[in-house]
């Protein structure tokens, strides 16, 4: 146990494959046990998501119902303008969350004038006292500099699967490219959020690579999601079975483990679990979820805001005030 309370980042493939494979209940244990040590287990982060530019995106990414590829059939919107964005963040603030999530379906950024109000976005969200962030694709390290620069605190940016599995998902840009945004941000001297998706059609030799890879980085991201894939219509990956929620029991106990400090985030795949399957995330070390006023993540369902707040009370979580 001492071992695994000491961070480190330079965990084997089998030490981790030994992790991922104890016996459930001993492996949430020693998660929930690790989790008691780096947090206060009784405290949940809200994370409002919002997607300020939805779908028509170029890329290929085999889940996801915003690439304009697929027939999804959902309803392509441009850019938010910042005082809807600003609004909508001030009414998370006041609804208890204290992290603020902009996501644009955008392969990468580009230096133009979206860009431009993206970092008014940022420095007004900063503004209101949440820790801002983005996912908005690949970044260079002077975009990264310019979003530090407005107020940025966090990006997201996911490795998505493993490596060896990452090109049945997505062809448009590489497992690489991921790994250098990452590096592009973490240079910049913004916390890093990165972690990935179950239910690709995945082993779990590749859940264990992907965990690996994260777990390895010479700083671990600070935020780790674990999202179930949302199913969606018109999607490639749109046939594959539910994830069984045990199985992100597993994911998640196995990321507090190996990266003790993260915040570790029941992401997507809410919406398809009982409170209860919900609860054994959170006894396996998940510290943060995802909420939105409209009740979509982006563009799939996410739970009502009322039901989490029932879910809360009933399991006597907090959410957590602010952790910068
Ligand atoms: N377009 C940017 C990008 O891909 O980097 C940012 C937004 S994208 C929606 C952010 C992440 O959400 C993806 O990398 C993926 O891990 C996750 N995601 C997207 N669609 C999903 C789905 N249907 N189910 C689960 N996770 C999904
Ligand atoms: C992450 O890992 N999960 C969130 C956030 N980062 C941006 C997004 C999940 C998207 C779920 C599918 C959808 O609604 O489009
Ligand atoms: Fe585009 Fe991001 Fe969706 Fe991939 S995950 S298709 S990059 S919005």
């Amino acid at each position: 146990m001492t071992e695994q309370i000491e961070l480190r980042n330079d965990w084997t493939i089998s030490e981790i494959k030994a992790i991922y494979d104890l016996p459930l209940l001993e492996l949430v244990y020693q998660a929930a046990t690790v989790h008691r040590l780096y947090h206060k287990a009784g405290e949940v982060q809200v994370c409002t998501l919002l997607s300020v530019k939805t779908g028509g995106c170029p890329e290929d990414c085999s889940y996801c119902g915003q690439a304009a590829r697929y027939h999804t059939g959902i309803t392509v919107k441009s850019l938010m303008s910042k005082q809807d964005v600003v609004a909508i963040a001030q009414r998370a603030k006041d609804a208890g969350s204290s992290r603020f999530c902009m996501a644009a379906a955008w392969r990468e950024v580009r230096d133009n004038r979206d860009f431009d109000t993206i970092l008014e976005m940022v420095a007004g969200v900063n503004e209101i006292g949440l820790e801002v962030c983005c996912t908005l694709g690949m970044i260079t390290e002077s975009q990264a500099a310019r979003l530090q620069a407005a107020g940025l605190y966090a990006y997201n940016h996911n490795l998505d699967t493993s490596a060896e599995h990452y090109e049945e998902i997505i062809t448009t840009r590489t497992f690489d490219d991921r790994l250098s945004t990452i590096n592009n941000v973490r240079k910049a001297g913004i916390s890093v959020c990165s972690g990935g998706i179950i239910g690709l059609g995945e082993t779990h030799e590749d859940r264990i690579n992907m965990l690996h890879t994260l777990s390895t980085m010479p700083q671990h991201p600070e935020s780790v999601p674990v999202n179930a894939l949302a199913r969606v219509k018109g999607t490639p990956l749109a046939d594959l079975p539910k994830v069984d929620s045990w199985e992100m029991v597993r994911m998640i106990a196995t990321a507090r483990i190996l990266m003790p400090r993260a915040m570790v985030r029941l992401s997507a795949g809410r919406a398809e679990m009982t409170t209860d399957q919900q609860s054994w995330c959170f006894m396996a070390g998940a510290n943060s979820i995802f909420t939105s006023e409209s009740e979509e993540l982006l563009v799939t369902p996410n739970p009502r805001l009322d039901d989490d707040k029932k879910m809360f009370e009933l399991l006597g979580l907090k959410p957590m005030v602010k952790t910068r």
